[in-house]
């Protein structure tokens, strides 16, 4: 017995969660669970399917690991740290959230043992399964960015972000208090889940100075992108260039913040082009979007992920390119599609259809093209809707030009997608909207 198992069996002797407890089914030890299908994660795509296989297989034949008490909307998070919607409102119990009638471990994976179709998770359970399913997430990495972490965690250091519950309202308190000076926004040199988002709070301050505090004139608004492009499709990259010369918003791109001061509330930039050349820039709000990446027990399974630690999946039909009876979903895969909720949804439906292909030893036939959606926020009552594919070509659903900010679209994305969220998508029921658009564009795409 090597010391791991002294460990994990050690443990499982003290063990018994409360989820556990009133999810588990059967009279098995805590320490060694066997299930049809496993669900590595209980987030957006995590829920999303593990809903969908117990829709159709029904109990006890799912079990997801997911550690968290709390399930986040994030896409709420915009609006949140514009003080347009509450905190409260973006979460639910994780138990209210995941399948009734899946057996929730609330515990993470600690090691992926692929051959031997079995997970050991944090708290030294081990999970065999016949079919898994992974979908982690992306991790923030705040404690990649030299004193990053110590400015959000001071409540008077104006830098704040969007992209944890932790910082979220921060965004909003550091906006309100705010009289003037130089407001800098980030995005950061790595995969971004919801990769609009970074403007989109942008945008929100913006009109929160133009429109609401009426001050617009005393801030200065930069946005200093690493990547090379305001967004990676040229429709909607038109649209937002035409909108920051409209709103006299600075930006420059190919620029990566490496640290950030607090004392002197200074944040460092660098020229991803020409790495010698770094900026020192004075903030009086500092907006970052943190480095993201693989979760923890991602980057130490090299043989379920590429050398970055994402999931090797077949891009469309997120079947693993090693093992068969592994799927991956959401935005810890290699596939190389925008990390995006709607993106996860279209996934969850080729997924849901792959695995019953499998299951009856037919062929793989339903195809993921990439679809994502970002619904980008460019103000209180206007919104661009991006949908595109894998080639970046749009892939719209209404019958009108979505790089137009309408009204229509800010709803949709503040009231609608909520309630389609928390009512259709995580009970499993949402494959994205490509039946809407086939009803609005019937001879576009067939
Ligand atoms: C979508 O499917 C989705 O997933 C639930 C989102 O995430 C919250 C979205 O923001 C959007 C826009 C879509 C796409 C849906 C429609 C109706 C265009």
């Amino acid at each position: 017995m090597n010391m791991n198992s002294v460990l994990r069996v050690f443990k499982s002797k003290r063990y018994s969660s409360p989820a556990l407890r009133q999810f588990s089914m059967s009279s098995t030890r805590y320490d060694n669970h066997s299930c049809k299908f496993l669900v590595i994660g209980g987030g957006t795509a995590g829920c999303a399917i593990s809903s969908k296989i117990s829709n159709s297989y029904g109990s006890d034949g799912v079990i997801v690991l997911e550690p968290n008490n709390l399930h986040y909307y994030q896409p709420l998070f915009t609006l949140i740290g514009a003080g347009i919607k509450k905190l409260d409102s973006s979460h639910k119990e994780m138990k209210s959230v995941l399948p009734k009638k899946a057996k929730w471990i609330k515990d993470s994976v600690a090691v992926f043992e692929p051959e031997a179709n079995k997970v050991t998770s944090n708290e030294g359970h081990t999970i065999n399964y016949e079919y898994m399913i992974i979908s982690t997430g992306l991790q923030l990495n705040f404690n990649a960015i030299p004193g990053l972490e110590e400015a959000l965690n001071d409540d008077d250091s104006k830098v704040c972000s969007i992209y944890s519950p932790k910082y979220v309202t921060k965004t909003w308190t550091s906006m309100k208090d705010l009289n003037g000076g130089n407001l800098i926004f980030t995005y950061p040199n790595s995969p971004v889940k919801c990769p609009g988002a970074p403007q989109k709070i942008m945008y929100l301050a913006e009109d929160y100075f133009r429109n609401i505090a009426k001050n617009r004139n005393d801030v200065n608004i930069t946005y200093n992108s690493s990547l090379g492009v305001i967004f990676g499709v040229k429709k909607y990259a038109d649209a937002l260039w035409k909108i920051v010369k409209k709103r006299d918003i600075n930006v420059n791109l190919r620029r990566n913040l490496i640290e950030v001061k607090p004392d002197t509330s200074e944040a460092v930039f660098q020229n991803l082009d020409n790495l010698d050349e770094k900026f020192t820039v004075k903030y009086d709000l500092l907006h970052v979007t943190p480095p993201m990446g693989p979760s923890k027990a991602l980057l130490n399974a090299k043989s379920v992920t590429n050398a970055s630690g994402f999931v090797e999946v077949n891009k469309s039909t997120m079947q693993h390119v090693k093992f068969p009876n592994i799927f991956a979903l959401g935005d810890c895969t290699d596939s190389p599609n925008s990390k995006t909720a709607a993106a996860a949804a279209a996934q969850s439906c080729v997924v849901e259809k792959n695995l019953k292909s499998l299951l009856n030893k037919k062929s793989l036939d339903a195809v993921y093209d990439g679809y994502a959606s970002c619904p980008l926020v460019t103000s209180r009552n206007r919104c661009v809707l991006a949908e595109f594919d894998y080639s970046l070509n749009p892939m719209e659903t209404f019958p009108f030009n979505q790089a137009k900010e309408r009204l229509s679209m800010y709803i949709m994305k503040k009231d609608a997608m909520p309630l389609l969220y928390w009512n259709v998508m995580t009970k499993g029921y949402w494959n994205g909207p490509e039946i809407m658009r086939k009803i609005f564009n019937p001879f576009k795409f067939n």
